[in-house]
């Protein structure tokens, strides 16, 4: 018995066999757990050796026992591990990368192109005030310009701002002169859309402000921005044009050349030498705030364009609208390139 229990053993190849042949001979109704049973049936002389050979082939089936238990157990735990190993020299899965939207990409170029010069970059609040966004940027309330941008207003009177104009205010009212600054930012107008206009829409203003700034500084200002964008042969074009806030005013392009042969004017936005009312109205404010009047007799120049025409035309994308319509087809087109 003892032999054949041992080979059952040494055959079982799960856990589950093994518990098998256990119970066959080792269990409560086992076949050597019997076998120590019926020793009372012996007579006593035969009894005691008996059952020490009884007691013997049980101690061997059980050693045989733990023995082969150790032993599958060991292999069920390696066979487990070898399914759950990590293979480090596989190629790993492709993450989802995001990219920058082309809004940003233009932005930061230009921004780039400005902190070269030496030009400090700042945001400000898209909810404004009708002072800022008009008045002090000498547009009163009766003034027909007021009608060139049409207004978001919202509840309590204030609006949201129709350019980034206003920044040129809050810059000044809280930093004295010099200054250059670049604004970025978004604006908003409530105007129909169509392939070049949008409600919501970017703005890129800056504002030079020192002693005897001269147009000459701004014409010089808006070529090497030129240059930057489009190469030593960039080209910039200024035509006379009314806007409140500067004088003399003029709207500027940029002749965009690529080797495609796809050059064209482009127009960029306007720009001026600022105002003297601009001036007035800041140092208004800033005594309002208990500031010192630093700005009478400054001179500077100011600019403001949309971002949208230059990234439409580097990227090529046909419609202004394609920017803001979350269409994951035409921003995946500028995913992972930075
Ligand atoms: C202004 O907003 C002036 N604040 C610019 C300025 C600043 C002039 C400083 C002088 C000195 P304008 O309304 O023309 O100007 O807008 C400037 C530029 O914003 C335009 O040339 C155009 O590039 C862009 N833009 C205007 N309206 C839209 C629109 N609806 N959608 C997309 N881009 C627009």
């Amino acid at each position: 018995m003892q032999h054949e229990a041992i080979q059952a053993i040494q055959a079982a190849t799960t856990l589950d066999e093994l518990q098998t042949v256990k119970t066959r001979y080792v269990g409560k109704s086992g076949l050597v757990t019997r076998e120590l049973g019926s020793l009372g049936k012996l007579a006593p002389e035969e009894r005691k050796a008996r059952g020490a050979e009884i007691n013997a082939v049980r101690q061997a089936i059980q050693a045989a026992l733990d023995d082969r238990e150790t032993t599958l157990k060991r292999e069920a735990l390696d066979a487990q591990l070898a399914s759950e190993a990590i293979d480090v020299t596989l190629p790993g899965l492709p993450l989802p990368a995001g990219g920058l939207h082309p809004i940003n990409r233009v932005y930061d170029d230009l921004t780039g192109i400005y902190e070269r010069l030496g030009y400090t970059v700042v945001e400000g609040p898209e909810v404004e005030d009708e002072h800022h966004n008009f008045e002090a940027l000498n547009v009163p309330w009766y003034h027909p310009a007021r009608d060139l941008q049409d207004t978001f207003w919202l509840e309590d009177g204030r609006l949201l701002r129709t350019h980034t104009s206003p920044m040129q205010i809050r810059y000044m009212v809280d930093h004295e002169p010099d200054l250059k600054i670049v604004v970025r930012g978004k604006v908003y107008r409530y105007e129909a859309t169509d392939a070049t206009h949008e409600a919501m829409f970017h703005q890129l203003e800056g504002l030079v402000v020192g002693d005897s700034i001269s147009m000459a500084d701004l014409k010089g200002t808006i070529a090497e921005m030129a240059r930057g964008l489009y190469g030593a042969g960039a080209k910039v074009r200024f035509q006379p044009s009314y806007y409140p806030f500067v004088e003399p005013g003029a709207d500027f392009a940029v002749y965009w050349d690529n080797p495609r042969g796809e050059s064209k004017w482009l127009e960029l936005g306007g720009c001026g030498m600022v105002h003297p009312s601009v001036f007035k109205a800041v140092d208004d404010l800033r005594e309002a705030q208990g500031k010192e009047r630093v700005y009478a007799g400054k001179t500077g120049f100011a600019f403001g364009l949309g971002p949208e025409r230059i990234a439409m035309l580097k990227y090529k994308i046909p419609d202004i609208r394609y920017f803001y319509a979350n269409d994951p087809r035409v921003i995946g087109q500028f995913r992972g390139e930075l």
